[in-house]
């Protein structure tokens, strides 16, 4: 049946009749929820509810009763302000978001938080697919969630993958930087299965757009990045608004934006167009008014008519139905084509295939006296690339500096899903993107890189793979201040500690080359969440493990490299390219008699879940600690008493004299221990 057909004005079935239920539905579901919580958004919701509600009712394929079936649309809300939106659909279209949550909107513990939360093996509320909130994040998850759909179509065929990625998106979406970037990468690569739909309503929270919006033709500038766009000049055009829909899907080549007029808080009759319904509820009154203008019962809250339920209920047969489809055209496949479906599955269950860590490099010093971990970095991952066929990532046009390539392995492009993505410098939406993918499923585990100092750019991203746990691997190399002759506005300083700074984000710097492979071990079979490895641009020693300890110990975060036994008179600790430093330190120290034991310690995380004593073997009480590390000091008051470090931008001059320069020399870290100890330094034979 046509859209035409099923939005028609048909007396007889009152079609048309029950969809304006449908949608006021919505509205007074946003309304009543806004007042009793006493916050929230009610504007956007209440504008777009005819919007939302063809898309969940005709448009969406999904499947309410299994809200992760593999193969359904998506759909993003990335104006996650209006929050109500999404979970009036929800509860209505039947997932398990009973009207209890809704009554809870904004509460404590409820599935109805304030923006939208995906929370892995936290926070999920059915049917929710990404954390939204922070303005143009979500517009950019679905870029990376339509990427990861092209990718698995391409592998495991349209049997497996094949379906679209649907977001609504605000004024304030499309003013941030990040849609804008992930935009244009989109409309480059031809991503045909986005549709967006902008609610174009001319209002932001400080007012009209006129303030700092309108002279921007949004329109314009998605045709320019190759977008397929479209206008409907009335949101509660539900007939134009279908065509438009039908019109966006059928296009393969460009992602969609249909730009939707609206006015929102629609229809309250006085707030509506005003910045006032944005965040505030309506209040009382004009919720009254609201509801008398729609023919509903003013003094009955909560109240979703017999007639509305019947009519979203398809949803769940129609879901059923879809993923029973799916899964039986899996099951051909699956006699056709054992081994593709068997990879499909272990890939969908996010695990790398077995023998991955037995196929990882090990580094002798006796071949390379000295290798940038980067460099160690990208023989690693050319070494477990057979055993993560899905693992798609790149760089924001760092490729050839961070060395994260898979070489040999196309390009992501228009034409073909290859596995190298050239996000280009696009930071910040790389970021979104990365965690898109991850929210997609499937993707095993997606990536993104540049130089540590550019991190900044994604922090938001960085964050909210955090909050989500997402598993992801951030890439950051040239790592330090030891980069050198780029200058102070290349030079990592605040960076160890700003990233160590996001609960659960697990940070690693590996001092050596085994240590580069062992910590993209953990980042791949240990740890669920995100993971960033900090990688050197300099040459550093391969640290000899056949007098030092092997390797294996940065899996508890922090381990003794050097250790004499006994009770050391100090404890040098130790991250990345200092480690060399430290037992260079602990070599001269020795020969003064103070016994130095030098504790590599390549993440704070993973060593705060090691049990208290573990911790306190590696740093026995009344035993002085000395940390050395070449960045700011903030944070290592938690180990050390005392730190070697740097407190101060960097400057341009080659890496090593860089280094010296600001302090970052085993005599600096020498003179700490003597202090520690209370030794004097040895006169100068
Ligand atoms: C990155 C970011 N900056 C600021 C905000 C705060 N904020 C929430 S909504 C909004 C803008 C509201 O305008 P619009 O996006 O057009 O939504 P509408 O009011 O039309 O629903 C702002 C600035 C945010 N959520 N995210
Ligand atoms: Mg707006």
């Amino acid at each position: 049946m046509s859209p035409e057909a099923v939005l028609s004005a048909d007396p007889a079935t009152g079609r048309e009749r029950v969809d304006q239920l449908c949608v006021d539905a919505i509205r007074t579901l946003t309304m009543d929820a806004v007042e009793t919580a006493k916050s929230g958004h009610p504007g956007m919701p209440m504008a777009m509810a005819p919007v939302a509600y063809l898309l969940y009712t005709r448009y969406l394929r999904h499947n309410p009763s299994d809200p992760s079936w593999p193969d359904r649309d998506r759909f993003v809300l990335s104006a996650g302000h209006g929050s109500m939106l999404l979970y009036s659909l929800l509860h209505l279209s039947g997932y398990e978001v009973s009207l209890d949550e809704i009554k809870r909107f904004r509460q404590w513990g409820s599935l109805t938080p304030g923006h939208p939360e995906r929370i892995r093996g936290g926070h999920e509320t059915p049917g929710v697919e990404t954390t939204t909130g922070p303005l143009g994040q979500g517009f950019a998850n679905g870029v990376g969630m339509a990427m990861a759909e092209r990718f698995l179509r391409e592998r495991y065929g349209a049997e497996v993958m094949d379906h679209r990625v649907f977001a609504i998106c605000s004024d304030g979406d499309l003013m941030e930087g990040v849609a804008a970037e992930a935009a244009s990468l989109a409309g480059h690569l031809g991503l045909g299965r986005i549709v967006y739909l902008y609610d174009d309503n001319h209002i932001s929270i400080d007012g009209d757009t006129a303030l700092s919006f309108d002279t921007e033709d949004v329109e314009a500038r998605f045709r320019a990045y190759g977008w397929h766009v479209q206008g409907v000049e009335d949101a509660n055009d539900l007939g134009a608004l279908a065509r438009a829909v039908e019109t966006a899907i059928s296009e393969e080549e460009r992602p969609s934006l249909i730009r939707v007029r609206s006015t929102i808080a629609w229809p309250a009759p006085n707030v509506r167009g005003t910045a006032a319904s944005h965040g505030a509820p309506l209040g009382e009154d004009e919720v009254r008014a609201t509801k008398e203008a729609l023919g509903w019962d003013p003094d009955r809250q909560f109240h979703v008519p017999a007639e509305v339920h019947e009519a979203f209920s398809p949803c769940v047969a129609r879901g059923h139905e879809l993923q029973r489809a799916w899964e039986r055209r899996v099951e051909r496949l699956r006699i056709e084509d054992p081994l593709r479906v068997a990879e499909w599955e272990r890939a969908w269950q996010g695990r790398p295939a077995e023998g991955l860590a037995e196929a990882l490099p090990s580094f002798d010093p006796a071949n390379a006296a000295s290798v940038a971990t980067r460099a160690a970095g990208s023989a690693v991952m050319q070494a477990f690339a057979p055993h993560l066929p899905t693992m798609l990532g790149g760089s924001a046009d760092l490729a050839e500096s961070t060395k994260t390539e898979f070489k040999g392995e196309p390009s992501f492009s228009r034409e073909r899903a290859g596995r190298n993505v050239h996000f280009g410098v696009r930071e910040h939406a790389m970021g979104a993107i990365v965690n898109g993918m991850a929210l997609h499923g499937g993707i095993v585990k997606p990536y993104g890189s540049t130089f540590l100092i550019f991190s900044d750019y994604m922090r938001p991203a960085i964050r909210l793979s955090a909050l989500m746990r997402l598993p992801v691997v951030w890439v950051f190399s040239h790592d330090s201040v030891g980069l050198g002759e780029d200058g102070p506005t290349h030079q990592p300083i605040e960076h160890y500690t700003t990233l160590r700074a996001i609960p659960g984000l697990t940070v690693i710097r590996p001092a050596d080359a085994a240590e580069t492979a062992e910590a993209w071990r953990v980042a791949l079979e240990d740890c669920d969440g995100p993971v960033c490895l900090l990688l050197t641009r300099q040459a550093v020693p391969v640290l000899d493990r056949t007098r030092l300890a092997p390797a294996s110990g940065l899996a508890r975060g922090a381990y003794p490299i050097s250790d004499a036994g006994g009770r050391p008179d100090a404890v040098i600790a130790a991250t990345g390219s200092e480690v060399a430093l430290a037992l260079q330190a602990r070599d001269e120290l020795g020969a003064e008699g103070i016994a130095a034991r030098v504790v590599s310690m390549p993440s704070w995380e993973l060593l705060d879940v090691q049990p208290d004593e573990y911790r306190e073997s590696l740093f026995p009480p009344d035993v002085p600690v000395v940390s050395v590390e070449a960045g700011v000091a903030l944070g290592w008051e938690r180990f050390a008493e005392r730190t070697v470090s740097i407190d101060r931008f960097g400057a341009s001059a080659p890496g090593a004299e860089v280094l010296r320069r600001l302090g970052i020399t085993s005599k600096a870290v020498t003179t700490a221990v003597r202090e520690a100890v209370g030794r004097r330094a040895p006169k100068a034979a």
